[in-house]
């Protein structure tokens, strides 16, 4: 298992100094930000990102994400220009040493919160999702942003966009997937890349559009898709845990040989559907973070790990979610979970 760290490239104000001096990250979890969604990325940049991060003793492994367009999520005809680009791009990062690439298959949305800064008693800030109020927030008017969230689109594309899923049930989102898997999974094999769909965030429906990666089924149906280890999942526990009828423990156990990253954060459910994002440890929220992690190893898991969101604490300001501080005390929560559970098998 190796544990990463999510870098948002040059332009990111956490630089790979920082990164570099937290003890047990190995490996840098990053994208080209600068091309467009279902656009072919500029090698140079690749080639750039990997020597830059090498130069600073970490490895570029992981690519999250190669967004997919929509045109392929909507099933339109141009998905093929779309898929074709995208297998250009598979073959570019494993040209490159890209072992793993992360990606979504959310219509417009990336994952979603309504709060971006909740304070803490102990005078953190924490992201949170209060259902009553996403149901209140209209996408077309709100001026809600959250990194990951394509804001190419005018208002009037993206009215034209939330109107072109109407028809798009979760059956149809399903073998618009079952057609993308079928065409990129021969190249990714081909590549010795691993391909890790990751976890709707939240599991379910919003605005009218359909989310499927969301449960055990999910991670049943997805694996059965194409039947190779390539065709694999990025297990959040952060996402699946947000919906409490889930269990983290079967759903790791169906998913493990197809398990190549792990998002790993904690959270504190309020109700049904509410939750604040917490510290990474156990006692901090609602997830056993030690039970997952152990599930995750004792299954067979050996891929990459990276402390997801983390809380703003020591005054520090920056993109949601995403701060230093927070996450590098994730990261070395991690190491040590990882130390106990694999120290305890031989002792
Ligand atoms: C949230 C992230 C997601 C994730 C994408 C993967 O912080 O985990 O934005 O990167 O959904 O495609």
């Amino acid at each position: 298992m190796k544990i990463g760290f999510r870098w948002y490239g040059f332009k990111d104000s956490i630089t790979l100094t920082q990164i570099r001096q937290i003890p047990v990250v190995s490996t840098i979890v990053s994208a080209v930000y600068s091309s467009p969604p279902g656009s072919v990325w500029g090698e140079d940049e690749i080639s750039s990102m990997v020597s830059t991060c090498n130069s600073h003793g970490l490895n570029f492994d992981v690519v999250e994400s190669v967004p997919v367009h929509e045109d392929i999520k909507l099933g339109r005809e141009t998905k093929k220009i779309h898929i074709e680009n995208y297998k250009k791009n598979i073959r570019l990062l494993a040209r490159h040493g890209i072992k793993c690439i992360c990606y979504n298959f959310m219509p417009v949305f990336d994952w979603l919160r309504s709060e971006l800064s909740v304070v803490n008693k102990d005078g953190s800030n924490s992201l949170a999702y209060v259902h009553e109020n996403v149901l209140s927030l209209n996408p077309l008017t709100s001026s809600l942003s959250l990194p990951g969230w394509d804001e190419s689109y005018t208002k009037k594309e993206l009215k034209e966009l939330l109107n072109a899923y109407k028809d798009v049930t979760q059956e149809k989102l399903w073998d618009n997937l079952s057609y993308f898997l079928t065409e990129i999974i021969p190249v990714a094999i081909e590549c010795s890349i691993n391909m890790a769909i990751h976890t709707d965030d939240p599991p379910w429906s919003m605005f009218g559009l359909p989310r499927i990666i969301t449960s055990v089924e999910s991670v049943k149906r997805l694996a059965s898709i194409v039947a190779h280890p390539a065709n694999g999942i990025t297990f959040c526990s952060g996402s699946f845990g947000a919906e409490q009828s889930n269990n983290l423990v079967e759903i790791i156990k169906a998913g493990a040989t197809r398990t190549h990253f792990s998002h790993l954060r904690n959270i504190k459910c309020s109700n049904s559907k509410d939750f604040i994002e917490t510290a990474h440890p156990s006692m901090c929220g609602d997830l056993d973070m030690y039970l997952l992690l152990k599930t995750l190893l004792d299954n067979g898991f050996d891929g990459y790990v990276r402390p997801d969101h983390g809380r703003m604490i020591w005054g520090e300001t920056g993109r949601p979610g995403y701060g230093l501080y927070d996450r590098a005390l994730g990261a070395t929560y991690i190491a040590g979970l990882y130390e106990a559970i694999t120290k305890s098998r031989v002792i």
